[in-house]
């Protein structure tokens, strides 16, 4: 079986790694059915570092049969919730305990800063995890009055087996988003990581067997798209599936499903999202924000601010400190702690960047920093800003996924709103100004799931998150997402009407 083992010797983490890369299924590690495997290749470098087993049609199978047999005998209603509250509890101490280590194979395998994984990423699914076992015990049903004739309850019963197929951008981030209310409400999971980043989901397995999480409850596979993740989209005892990915993928989850046994489907997919800038905004904040919304973890959010609307008073003076501040980032070796920000995550990706850089150019847009590779291994990107865009260029409309932001000049509220909602997309919006009222209603008018004021990306455990228009379907974190992994069921009494 694969194996991973890696002596990190770096200035900020120091420790020989090692552990099994095979299928985790009923809390135990093995080879791929058809005993192949996937390379993963560092971005920094683009050199292949390391292999995990691939999963195919039958691992799935096995994984979708343990985590039924696991549902209906181990967990599920047969658990009561402080139990499953205790595990998770349990599973976010151990996270805890693992969090440098954990915080280093993400920065590792995907190529993000690593202080930013650790203060960030980790921080924040350890919190999720913490949050979600808050809810096992609490996330009941209600009673409701009808007649004197009558006493009709509801439940809230776990939906049953979760396919969580997940990418690359925040690999840790996205399992604590997909397992924490799964598990908080009694579902069982198949876990499908990405296959460019699935050191940490890995990991992740042997803290949830140690934790004593019963075996089948989460069973965590790696495989291609177009064949794993296709095979759990199609599974025919698979009850939901909870997506995050691309709008293309997206589409052919939903249209899998009609096909097969109509599984509950939950998609987050892209954004084009705004990020506004009234004249009254507080400049040196906005500016900060604006450029963490683009450029934090080189662009590769699904709620990155790549549309900077600036309204005309404040305009130049805006662009010349953005420009001063984006051109000072640090693009660096992960692990160094000076480090600002990694490279792509795969040569895909950094060739679909470059195409929209590209395409920027030949539509006309200026191109007022950056554009163009940075060193020559690996798969850099220069922050890149255009500024003299149309609303129908590619860059300005498609979402590019990388560090690349266009800066938009717009006259006042009725403008820029205009501007902002023309998208297909609505998952996030920021907005910078002093005034409140102002605010709020810009808060109101933009088609949008998440909308920051005087801030960006700082998204918590607790707010429910989703997408508008074709940013997605359903809502995750918070309490709403555990009406996503639940189903409502009403009970009715008679208590002595007779026919
Ligand atoms: O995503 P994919 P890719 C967007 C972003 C990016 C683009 C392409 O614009 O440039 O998508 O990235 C699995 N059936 N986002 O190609 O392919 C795949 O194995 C079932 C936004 O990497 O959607 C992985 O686990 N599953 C985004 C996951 O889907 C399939 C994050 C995501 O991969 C499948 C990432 C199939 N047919 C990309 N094909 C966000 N919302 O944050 C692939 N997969």
């Amino acid at each position: 079986m694969t194996t991973f083992t890696h002596e990190f010797n770096t200035p900020l983490f120091k420790k020989k790694v090692s552990f099994p890369t095979g299928v985790f299924i009923n809390n135990e590690f093995s080879p791929g059915a058809d005993n192949t495997t996937i390379d993963l290749v560092n971005p920094s470098t683009g050199r292949v570092v390391a292999q995990v087993s691939e999963a195919v049609a039958a691992d799935v199978d096995r994984a979708v049969t343990a985590a039924r047999h696991a549902f209906e005998t181990a967990w599920g209603l047969k658990v009561p919730g402080f139990e499953r509250a205790r595990l998770l509890t349990k599973l976010a101490d151990l996270m805890e305990e693992n969090i440098d280590e954990l915080a280093a194979l993400e920065a590792f395998d995907s190529g993000k800063v690593f202080l930013m994984a650790r203060y960030g990423d980790l921080v924040g699914a350890i919190r999720l995890i913490r949050y979600y076992a808050g809810w096992a015990d609490k996330n009941h049903g209600q009673t409701i009055e009808t007649t004197e004739m009558k006493f009709a309850y509801t439940r809230h019963e776990p939906v049953g087996v979760c396919g969580s197929i997940i990418p690359w951008n925040f690999p840790l981030g996205a399992v604590a988003l997909k397992i924490g209310p799964a598990l908080a409400t009694g579902c069982t999971v198949v876990l499908k990581p990405s296959e460019f980043t699935p050191l940490s989901a890995l990991r992740m397995g042997q803290l949830i067997a140690a934790a004593g999480f019963p075996p089948g409850v989460v069973n965590i596979i790696v495989g291609y798209g177009h064949i794993a993740g296709q095979e759990i989209a199609a599974h025919p005892d698979v009850d939901k599936v909870s997506f995050t990915g691309s709008a293309v993928v997206g589409r052919k989850i939903l249209e899998t499903s009609a096909k097969t046994n109509l599984k509950k489907v939950t998609l987050e997919l892209g954004g084009k999202s705004p990020c506004i800038v009234y004249d009254d905004a507080d400049l040196e904040q906005a500016v900060k924000w604006a450029a963490l919304g683009i450029f934090g973890n080189a662009g590769q959010m699904c709620t990155a601010g790549s549309r900077i609307f600036v309204q005309e008073g404040i305009y130049d003076k805006f662009l010349e400190a953005f420009t001063k501040h984006a051109t000072a980032i640090k693009l660096g070796d992960p692990f160094l702690p000076d480090s600002q920000q990694g490279p792509q995550i795969s040569q895909v990706q950094y060739d679909r960047i470059m195409a929209y850089i590209n395409s920027g150019k030949e539509q006309g847009a200026k191109v007022h920093i950056g554009g163009g590779r940075h060193g020559d291994a690996g798969y850099w990107i220069q922050p890149t800003i255009f500024t003299d865009v149309r609303p129908d260029m590619k860059i300005v409309r498609e979402e590019i996924f990388g560090p690349v932001g266009v800066v938009i000049k717009f006259k006042d509220e009725d403008d820029v709103v205009q501007q902002a909602n023309d998208t297909l997309y609505g998952l996030a919006a920021s907005i910078f100004t002093k005034d409140i009222k102002r605010a709020v209603e810009t808060a109101n008018r933009v088609q949008a799931g998440t909308v920051w004021v005087n801030s960006s990306q700082n998204g918590e455990v607790q707010t429910p998150f989703g997408g508008y228009k074709q940013s997605g379907i359903g809502r995750e974190c918070g309490e709403d997402a555990l009406a996503e992994y639940t189903n409502v069921k009403a009970v009715h009494v008679n208590l002595g009407f007779s026919l």
